[in-house]
């Protein structure tokens, strides 16, 4: 089976993304590939932080490394809040907090406001030594006002997506690929590679 790196530190993204590629990729982990640093993500843009992700880790793999290397930087854009946090979601109550402070930070944020429109946009990057390419994916929803449902990670006990009374939160990982940002942007992936 083809392999391909994963350019993640977030443990909850490498499992939905070894379901999402179950039985057609096997997806190696940054510690099956001894990289034990920090990813740097210093861009302004998803693509950008995406792309730096996975050149990282393909510069530690070194010239001899022939297969490809994936990240995926992921942002979720509340409409009230004019996009953010945006390329900022790991980080939106400040350095270090936990996912509890960032969902915490945004349903004080939204107390009151009534359009809870919102977006996950995950980009992906997936590269080589020859060539990189881009893979978006989008989920719209809302905010929730409080949090709903145990699954998942981040701020998935806030977010409802489009035509659903549940929170991805209250979702299987297998019904929230089906439809979300990053399922859809694996998706994409998928296409290309098997093209
Ligand atoms: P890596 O960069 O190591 O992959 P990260 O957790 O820093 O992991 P991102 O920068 O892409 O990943 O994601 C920013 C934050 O957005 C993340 O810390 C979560 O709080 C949130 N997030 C990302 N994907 C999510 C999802 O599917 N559901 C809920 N929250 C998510």
């Amino acid at each position: 089976m083809r392999r391909i790196v994963f350019a993640t530190n977030n443990d909850h993204k490498l499992y939905e993304i070894k379901k999402a590629l179950n039985e057609k990729f096997e997806v190696v982990s940054l510690k099956e590939i001894g990289f034990n640093s920090e990813i740097p993500e210093d861009y302004e843009t998803l693509q950008e932080n995406a792309h730096q992700k996975a050149e990282t880790v393909l510069d530690f793999l070194g010239e001899k490394f022939k297969g490809l290397v994936f990240a995926d930087d992921t942002g979720l854009e509340v409409d009230a809040l004019d996009g953010r946090p945006g390329v900022y979601s790991a980080r939106y109550a400040g350095i270090n907090c936990s996912f509890q402070d960032n969902v915490d930070k945004m349903l004080e944020e939204m107390t009151g406001i009534e359009n809870r429109n919102a977006q996950f946009r995950t980009v992906i990057a997936l590269v080589n030594h020859s060539s990189s390419n881009y893979f978006e994916g989008i989920v719209k929803g809302e905010i929730l006002n409080s949090s709903q449902g145990n699954e998942g990670f981040g701020y998935d006990p806030i977010f409802s997506p489009n035509g659903f009374n549940e929170s991805f939160a209250e979702m299987s990982i297998e019904a929230k690929n089906l439809i979300s940002h990053r399922g859809m942007a694996v998706q994409k992936v998928v296409d290309f590679l098997i093209r």
